[in-house]
């Protein structure tokens, strides 16, 4: 068995080569590894032992893609894919791909300029590409639209989905799947093929599938993609490269224009964004300093106080994951409506398909009710999910401290009071911590898990843990009001209403941030979390002492809540609704005028839509920047995963804190600087964080030590 490296492995089993891919923990095709791979193929072509070669991943997957670290470099070293996939084409010996695990990006791209593939039955296969801003750049948009035909090819490359074995063995993209012994049938498949007129076919000789009308076939599936993300370029490149391979130039001609639009997307903000926040979610889940051996508390059943929407959403991350929990209300008739309101949910996902009935009753087999605390007494974890109010939390806490387990971990869903607070009515507070899901809790992707001052290290870890166990984005926060996402988000939507003060429309709020990327303008978010909310919360805060001592701050949410304009569930709010249509309602545009004439704030016509963002962004980043001063967060990559994960912030920028490097920090210094004028800014509202200034003073130095531009 004659070695080639420790990335590719080389060894020779019934006259077949078995080349392996061994790079942990994804085989990503560093430079490294692609070069392995070449000398591999080259001492199998001259090898006159071997018929034929296998290419396998070892570990868990056959090639997780391109090492994206590479991408950094702002260009592909050799030997790049397409020179690896070429001389696999041009072998004169069959070569197999027999896929396990994943096989993603570049490692389906691996895969088709391989002869044939083989996978496992639990194989998943697809074209992530589009995720990170790029596209398949060794081959992948020319050679799969020769094997599955140009409908099927956009779809997968457009969507990034992944497909599993049956799905890719219909469609084309392999050519079997194993049925027992992965590494055995793709030995016997290649040797097989040696003898085969087709044994040698390569994907790039076929002509393309389904061609006809295939500008009309791409332009319908982009047309879908761009909806989510009408900015997004990837995409757009996709749809040209795809459209290309149908065209009658070489394929050579067509790898380049591959390779063109790939480096161009590749060194793009949009791409640099988006690999920004690939590695931002993985970092998240790490805790700084923290022992990798500390053992973590076991989580297998769940309690959860409160069958509201939120108590009863919590619950139902938990059933998705095959967990046993109770829910518990102190009426039965709430429990009741609680517990129907989950099974109400899951059955509309079965009528969409989402979930079989089987799985369904699976769930609510695990769901139990309860009105008596002394059913937590056997939970890993409880979960407190009642009104949002000190007293009422504190009091179901002291219950919880008395009646859970030695070990159990107690967690507090608030979204607004102080976790220490509420941990020290436990009576056990290293055992408690925060957990904020957000609205709705079984669907949105982010959770912020809130480190109390005594949480103890293993609480805090194996939270995360159990985050990635309930598909959650988990990223830790401090104690402070709002933790990082809510107190970011309150400046942001004072600027709001003082613009509205002055003069602009909900509808021309909403449109600028909508074109800015945001999910939803801050109006249309604002009813949909109820002005009620909102409101009660300012004036809890103004009842602290914690607001600035001005009538005029947030005036026009507080003014909307107590009209019982609480947004569409009222039918009006910020808008009036027809059904969930928002229409513009003159009354507020009213309100707004009357709020500005008791406040002298002077009304404007003259508000634009750059002043709109600026106004609303610049200060949620510059709050950001205090975040981190505090310790609030770990990274700023934490804070662009709670913007992106959980607020609906265009992950096509990367985040706030990717978004302000990409502006330039002495730029949005000055900008918050020259609105703190524009505005009076009587409140430090615009005042830069000192972090920023300091950030900025020091950008600004290493520009002055760049050399001048040439
Ligand atoms: N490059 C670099 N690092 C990667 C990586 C990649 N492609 N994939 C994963 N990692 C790191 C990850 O950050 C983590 O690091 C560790 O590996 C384990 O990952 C040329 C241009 C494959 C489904 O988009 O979807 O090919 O945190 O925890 O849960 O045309 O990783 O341990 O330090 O996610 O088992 C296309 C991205 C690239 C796939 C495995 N490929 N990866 O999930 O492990 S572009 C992708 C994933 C491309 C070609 C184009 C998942 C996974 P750390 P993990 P997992």
């Amino acid at each position: 068995m004659a070695a080639t490296g420790t990335l590719a492995k080389y060894a020779i089993r019934d006259r077949v080569a078995i080349v392996t891919l061994n790079a942990p923990p994804v085989n990503g095709l560093s430079q490294p590894l692609r070069a392995g791979i070449q000398e591999a193929l080259h001492q199998a072509k001259a090898d006159a032992a071997v018929d034929a070669v296998v290419i396998t991943g070892a570990g868990k997957m056959f090639c997780g893609g391109a090492d994206i670290k590479e991408f950094a470099a702002g260009e592909i070293t050799e030997p790049d894919l397409n020179i690896v996939c070429a001389l696999i084409e041009t072998l004169g010996k069959p070569v197999v791909a027999a896929i396990h695990g994943y096989a993603l990006g570049g490692g389906m791209e691996l895969a088709l300029g391989c002869h044939h593939r083989i996978a496992a039955h639990d194989a998943q296969m697809g074209f992530p590409e589009v995720t990170l801003g790029v596209l398949p750049g060794g081959g992948g948009t020319q050679r799969t639209p020769r094997l599955v035909g140009v409908p099927v090819a956009s779809d997968l490359i457009l969507s990034g989905r992944m497909i599993g074995a049956s799905e890719a063995l219909e469609c084309g993209l392999i050519d079997a799947v194993a049925q027992d012994d992965l590494l055995k049938e793709a030995i016997t498949f290649a040797l097989d093929a040696k003898d085969r007129a087709d044994g040698l076919r390569t994907a790039r000789a076929l002509p393309v599938k389904d061609a006809a009308n295939a500008k009309d076939t791409i332009s319908a599936t982009l047309a879908k993609v761009l909806r989510r993300t009408p900015n997004a370029h990837a995409p757009k490149a996709i749809a040209r490269c795809i459209e290309f391979a149908a065209s009658d130039a070489s394929f050579e001609d067509r790898l380049i224009f591959e390779r063109k639009e790939f480096l161009e997307l590749m060194n793009g903000t949009q791409s640099k964004a988006l690999r920004h926040l690939f590695f931002a979610e993985k970092a998240a889940v790490k805790i700084p300093n923290l022992d990798k051996e500390l053992p973590l508390r076991p989580i297998e059943c769940v309690g959860i106080i409160g069958a509201g929407t939120m108590g009863g959403g919590i619950a139902m991350n938990f059933l998705n994951a095959d967990m046993p929990v109770t829910v518990l209300e102190i009426a039965q008739d709430a429990l009741d409506r609680g517990i129907e309101n989950i099974r109400r949910t899951f059955a509309g996902n079965v009528e969409k398909g989402r979930m079989t009935l089987a799985q369904m009753d699976r769930r609510m087999g695990l769901l139990k009710g309860s009105t008596d605390y002394a059913d937590m007494a056997d939970r890993d974890l409880v979960i407190e999910a009642v009104f949002e109010n000190m007293k009422i939390k504190q009091d179901v806490c002291a219950k919880l401290g008395e009646v859970c387990k030695p070990g159990a971990i107690i967690a507090t869903n608030t979204s607004t009071l102080d976790v220490d607070i509420i941990a020290e009515a436990t009576g056990r507070p290293d055992d408690v911590l925060g957990m904020h899901f957000f609205s709705p809790a079984h669907i949105m992707r982010l959770l912020e898990v809130v480190r109390g001052a005594k949480t103890a290290p293993d609480v805090l870890a194996t939270a995360m843990q159990l985050a990635r166990r309930i598909n959650k984005v988990a990223v830790v926060s401090g104690v402070c009001y709002g933790f990082i996402g809510n107190r970011m988000l309150e400046s942001y939507l004072r600027e709001m209403d003082y613009l509205l003060m002055e003069g602009a429309t909900p509808a021309q709020l909403d449109a600028a941030l909508e074109g800015f990327g945001m999910a939803m303008g801050p109006c249309r978010m604002m009813d949909m979390a109820g002005v009620d909310v909102n409101a009660f919360v300012l004036d809890g805060r103004e009842a602290e002492g914690a607001l600035p001592d001005t009538p005029s701050y947030r005036a026009l949410v507080r003014k909307l809540g107590a009209l019982g304009r609480n947004g569409q569930k009222a039918g009006k709010g910020y808008y009036r609704y027809d059904g969930r249509t928002p229409v513009d309602d003159p009354e507020v545009n009213q309100i707004a005028a009357d709020l500005a004439a008791e406040f002298g704030i002077r009304r404007r016509n003259d508000i634009t839509d750059a002043e709109i963002c600026d106004r609303l962004l610049y200060p949620l980043i510059n709050e950001g920047f205090k975040i981190m001063e505090e310790g609030i967060a770990y990274r700023e990559a934490d804070i662009d995963v709670v913007w992106t994960a959980g607020y609906g912030w265009p992950a096509l920028t990367g985040g706030p804190m990717h978004l302000a490097q990409t502006i330039g920090l002495t730029k949005l210094r000055d900008r918050l600087i020259g609105l703190g004028q524009q505005t009076q800014d009587r409140f430090d509202f615009f005042t830069p964080a000192p972090l920023l200034q300091r950030l900025a003073d020091a950008e600004g130095r290493a520009d002055e030590r760049l050399p001048e531009a040439v």
